[in-house]
């Protein structure tokens, strides 16, 4: 319908919005990539670059008009991750995080592990955790450690991603999801999502337009995969900051707390009498929640 066409809006009748819905596919530096949504006739679509604005995370759901976000759509899901200065949004809409650790190189942490887990279930999402670099050996003391998780409720997959093993499974709960790669730099997250992706290398390799180089360490990216789902890669993490949750809510993340009772309703599970903390969890993940508990004073 041209314009002269179109009914002229009745008086009071607030204009539609402008503009045309699409996805953050791409951050980097002070830009975010947009995919717009195809039009009801199969058009459209195609691609905007746009300024970062201060809410704007990867896999967001925003409004373009004119060169610039106008409207932001509710988030299903927040990965959040904070620092002593500042809350960031790690991303968007995601519903499986996965953590992707390797035995050596880096070293296992645990520790982030379990800061990570927490961070998944207060933002709703669920989680599982990747073992890459299975070629470089799987330490005893680490697959203990990871079937201790997988009792948990977290699903554990151990790969390869040099050696393209161990990746069926993997694929095929990816294919369920909007998933996050998060993890120590270097555990080869970009490396899984190049065996995972075919042409990804290609795909990242728009960035160079910007000038920015090598991408892996700066972009936070989501590929489509072939067999259905959507993968977030995200720059890798030394820390893993929570200060925004609530000390009182800690317990709930902790899959062998969540329910216990312990001889105080109000028991907190730092060592009060009568706590029954100690018979249901691993002395190390009690560990790791005592000391969140602490940081979170
Ligand atoms: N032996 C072995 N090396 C691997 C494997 N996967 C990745 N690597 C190597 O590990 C290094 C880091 O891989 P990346 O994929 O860049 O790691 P990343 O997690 O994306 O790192 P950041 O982007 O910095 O967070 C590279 O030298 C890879 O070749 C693997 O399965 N086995
Ligand atoms: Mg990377
Ligand atoms: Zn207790």
């Amino acid at each position: 319908m041209s314009r002269s066409e179109r009914p002229p809006a009745a008086k009071d009748e607030p204009s539609p919005e402008p503009g045309v819905w699409g996805d953050v596919i791409e951050m980097v530096g002070k830009r975010v990539r947009v995919r717009l949504d195809p039009d009801a006739s199969g058009g459209g679509g195609g691609e905007h670059v746009l300024p970062v604005r201060a809410k704007i995370a990867i896999s967001d759901r925003v409004r373009v008009h004119e060169g610039a976000a106008v409207a932001f759509a509710p988030r299903t899901a927040e990965l959040m991750r904070s620092g002593l200065h500042k809350t960031q949004v790690v991303c968007a809409n995601a519903s499986m995080l996965v953590m992707v650790v390797a035995a050596r190189e880096p070293p296992f942490r645990a520790g982030l592990i379990d800061r990570v887990l927490v961070a998944a279930g207060a933002a709703g999402m669920k989680a599982s955790i990747v073992l890459n670099k299975c070629d470089q050996g799987m330490p005893s003391e680490v697959l203990e450690k990871l079937a201790r998780y997988e009792a948990l409720g977290y699903p554990i997959f151990l790969v390869s991603a040099l050696q393209q093993k161990g990746l069926e499974e993997l694929t095929a709960m990816l294919s369920e999801h909007t998933s996050v790669f998060v993890g120590h730099s270097g555990v080869g997250k970009t490396s899984l999502l190049q065996v995972i992706v075919p042409g990804v290398v290609r795909d990242i390799g728009v960035l160079d337009q910007w000038g920015r180089g090598r991408h892996t360490t700066i972009a936070a990216v989501r590929f489509d995969l072939p067999g259905g789902g959507r993968v977030i890669d995200v720059p890798g993490v030394r820390e893993f900051g929570l200060e925004h949750i609530d000390r009182e809510n800690l317990h709930a993340y902790f899959p062998e707390l969540a329910d216990l009772r312990c001889k105080f309703r109000d028991c907190l599970h730092m060592g009060e009498e009568g706590c029954g903390a100690e018979d249901v969890c691993a002395e190390d993940r009690l560990e790791s929640y005592q000391k969140l508990m602490e940081e979170l004073v």
